[in-house]
């Protein structure tokens, strides 16, 4: 540029090009700052020492639900999911779905450890802790073992078991997920974040801190791929090392395992196992963990029992929240990206039943009883 410098007043052909170069390079350079990184990390402050990282997820496509084929072998032997049940056509037909606005994704399920910070925070009551309040949990009474068509399930309507106390037939962790807890106490959960946030200057303008919606959970499951049974792709023994499913680890003081115990490898745990135990290798092209097994994930939207929408779902009557992922008690055939399950009702909980929050575009969602 020097030498075009030289010629004498006013600016040369090249001059102007390199200017406009310049600009376009900084102008660039200002929209890429404005866009966080793909996977970047933001690290909530939750108070005494505890911490919640979201991640953010660029906008994109995927294929929302399942083929004919993924279906097949869901159902089939190695999948171990009951075949000809209303249950396979909740996921709806594949097809192109947009997310058209990034958002942020927590790592992980909320853990014990965040819930508590959240209760002690503000005394707040989950459902199944309130006066009459119930939640389903593991009967260690169940006898059960044998394989039927139709398994009776051990789980049960108990009173006086919580989110504090689940029933585990082992002491609860502060590193587990959250258990227990319905869609209405997940969404305090979220208010209180939005709270603590808004107060600290810490919420970002139109963005808040909500249950991720049916479609964004979906395509944060999927991690970047298009379409495939699970995030790492089709096949099951890929997922050795990666989730924790049912598997063949005994239940506490069992001799056998559970009838649904498809996978043939050991995950490690006999029901839940800490949020992100399985480390890199359990995390997918988003860097989250836990998205397929674990524990199912409530969302903001209502069941639709005709497919997850692009856009959240609200329904006029029976409001059944949507789960996500299956859980650690499912054969794999139900712990893929597309399964989804309507819970019975927003104040709903089970020990199988955790959330996993989000920051994203702000969400009306219609007052429910
Ligand atoms: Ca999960």
């Amino acid at each position: 540029m020097s030498k075009s410098k030289s010629d004498a007043g006013g600016f040369s052909f090249l001059d102007v090009l390199f200017s406009w170069a310049l600009c376009t390079l900084v102008l660039q350079g200002l929209a890429v700052g404005q866009q966080p990184a793909v996977g970047q990390i933001r690290t909530l402050d939750l108070g005494s020492e505890c911490r919640l990282d979201v991640l953010y997820l660029p906008p994109g496509e995927f294929m929302m639900g399942s083929t004919a084929k993924e279906r097949a072998w869901a159902t089939g032997i190695e999948g171990g999911a009951t075949p000809g049940t209303e249950r396979e056509s909740y996921e709806g037909e594949a097809r192109l779905t947009k997310i058209r606005q990034g958002f942020w994704m927590a790592r992980t399920e909320v853990s014990v450890a965040q819930f508590r910070r959240f209760a002690e925070d503000t005394g707040y009551l989950t459902d199944a802790e309130r006066p009459g309040g119930k939640t389903q949990c593991f009967n260690p009474e169940w006898k059960g073992y044998r394989l039927t068509t139709s398994v009776v399930h051990p789980w049960e309507p108990m009173a006086g078991k919580s989110w504090r106390d689940p029933n585990w037939q082992f002491p609860q962790q502060e590193d587990f997920p959250v258990v227990c807890v319905s869609w209405a106490d997940a969404r305090a959960f979220c208010r209180w974040l939005n709270d603590r946030e808004q107060a600290a200057g810490r919420l970002p303008e139109g963005l808040e801190y909500r249950l991720p919606t049916d479609a964004e959970w979906e395509y944060a499951c999927r991690g970047g791929r298009p379409r495939a049974n699970f995030w790492w792709g089709d096949e099951l023994e890929e997922g050795v090392g990666r989730l924790n499913i049912s598997a063949i680890d005994l239940l506490p003081d069992r001799n056998r395992t559970w009838p649904l115990a498809r996978a043939t490898w050991s995950d490690g745990f006999a029901f839940v196992s800490p949020v992100d135990h399985y480390g890199e290798l359990g995390r997918n092209g988003f860097g989250l963990a836990d998205m397929c097994g674990g524990v199912w994930e409530v969302v903001l939207d209502h069941f639709d029992p005709k497919g997850g929408h692009e856009e959240p779902f609200f329904a006029k009557e029976n409001y059944r929240p949507v789960c996500r992922g299956g859980n650690y008690f499912d054969v794999p055939g139900n712990a893929r990206c597309a399964v989804r399950l309507g819970l019975m009702g927003p104040h709903y909980s089970d020990s199988r039943d955790g959330f996993r929050i989000c920051l994203g575009r702000k969400i009306a969602v219609p007052a429910v009883p």
